[in-house]
């Protein structure tokens, strides 16, 4: 249970050797992909029929056509417990208020008289969602995808979400729920790589998408990383994860539960709590185990917290820690110590940042606002979180005038020759007066 790394008492290593210290599982998504290929092969020849049979052979149910009738989404939203639509009816509310600051507007940049570069934000045409049904039906996360590209406009977007057996081969009525409260009707029985295949070669009723966004299990994601490219997806998302930045101040009554809540997701989760206290450490290890074995989960949780990609790190001060949450890169980040807030707006490495004691992850998992869709496996060195961004693509428009061309005619020629292009000089040359 949640091995100890003490990092106290020394200089910390630079950023990818302090990374290399830190738990973490890495995940072999090159394994799996002479598993995916195949299936997204067979998609992309033999379409509707490839995907009924490997439906049949992996979920263990017969789906004939893969399109979710509109009945049975009304028939979800008619039946949903009401206290779960009332907090989904508030999570999209909440949502949606913080991502429709996000959306870009077009910026017209006045270069030089007679010359200026437009950048237009113009929404990807057609996009999947990938929804996971696996251990949990995550209806939360048709909040977190539809949301963001709504905003954007994307004008066509399916939901893809894998059939269950106990739904008579429909996806989860939650998750069929969540799509009519949002307004998507173009909903799909199908879940793993075929589902990231239907996405992008279309198969039967679905045809192709632009864009494929979402988390999913080992399978989607080497199906996302083999057909990128043909489409676009939002990244490669891997088991969550959770780190916990905590000093003397924090209560470890709640820093147990939040590692705890993370690693409910997944055996492959990871729980990591970085602290300045070792009173502190004590305390969270004494109440893991009771809080675990008082909860539903409690065996995934175990694994989950027994892996090498969770632990505790002891380091000297905040600033060592602040050091090695950076270099760890969580998907999700607590701060709990004094001066919460200062500290998190010190951090430069995170999926999102939860600050203090009042913020903890499962807030933002369902209802703070902030989406749950985030950059894992140290991704957040180099990459954010869904958004409405992830649905758009900026275009540079240019436009010049005869006289402002004429005035960069020499630039174009010396950079030209430097390049030994002289054709592209030329193209500016044709359009002087002779
Ligand atoms: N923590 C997950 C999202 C989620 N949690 C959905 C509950 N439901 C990844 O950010
Ligand atoms: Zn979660």
């Amino acid at each position: 249970m949640l091995s100890r790394i003490d990092l106290r008492g020394s200089a910390l290593p630079g950023p990818r050797e302090l990374a290399s210290l830190l738990p973490r599982a890495a995940t072999d998504i090159d394994s799996v992909l002479a598993v995916v290929r195949p299936i997204c092969e067979d998609v992309r020849i033999r379409g509707a029929q490839a995907v009924r049979e490997i439906t049949a052979r992996l979920d263990g149910v017969d789906v004939p056509d893969i399109a979710v009738p509109a009945a049975a989404l009304e028939e979800a939203l008619a039946t949903i417990d009401p206290a779960v639509r009332a907090a989904l009816e508030e999570s999209i509310a909440r949502v949606r208020r913080v991502h429709a600051d996000q959306r870009r507007t077009d910026v017209t940049t006045d270069v030089v008289r007679g010359g200026r570069v437009t950048e237009r934000w113009v929404p990807v045409r057609r996009v999947g969602l990938y929804v996971p049904g696996g251990l949990a039906p995550l209806l939360s996360s048709v909040v977190m995808n539809v949301v963001p590209a709504q905003l954007a406009g994307v004008e066509s977007i399916a939901v893809a979400s894998p059939p269950q057996r106990d739904n008579g081969g429909l996806p989860d009525p939650g998750v069929l729920a969540a799509c009519a409260l949002l307004g998507v009707t173009e909903v799909y029985a199908v879940g793993g790589a075929q589902a990231i295949a239907v996405f992008g070669y279309g198969a039967g009723p679905c045809l192709p998408v632009d864009l494929v966004t979402g988390p999913g299990n080992v399978y989607t994601t080497a199906a996302k990383r083999l057909l990128r490219g043909l489409i676009g997806i939002d990244s490669e998302a891997g088991p969550t994860e959770v780190a916990v930045l905590a000093d003397d101040t924090a209560d470890p009554v709640h820093v147990a539960a939040d590692l705890i809540s993370q690693a409910e997701h997944d055996p492959l989760a990871g729980a990591v709590l970085v602290t300045t206290s070792e009173q502190l450490a004590d305390a969270v290890l004494e109440a893991v185990p009771g809080q675990v074995a008082a909860t539903k989960h409690s065996d995934r949780i175990l694994t989950a917290l027994g892996g090498s990609q969770s632990g505790v790190v002891l380091v000297d001060d905040v600033d060592a820690g602040l050091a090695v949450v950076d270099a760890y890169a969580a998907e999700h980040l607590e701060i709990q110590t004094r001066d919460a807030r200062e500290v998190a707006m010190r951090v430069r490495n995170a999926g999102a940042v939860f600050v203090g004691p009042w913020a903890p992850v499962s807030l933002g998992d369902y209802i703070a606002g902030s989406n749950h869709v985030l950059p894992t496996g140290g991704c957040a060195r180099h990459s954010s979180g869904l958004s409405v961004q992830s649905f758009l693509r900026g275009i540079h428009v240019v436009e010049y005038d005869e006289q402002a061309l004429a005035e960069v005619a020499d630039h174009v020629d010396a950079l030209a020759n430097a390049e030994d292009l002289p054709a592209h000089a030329a193209a500016v040359r044709a359009r002087q007066r002779r």
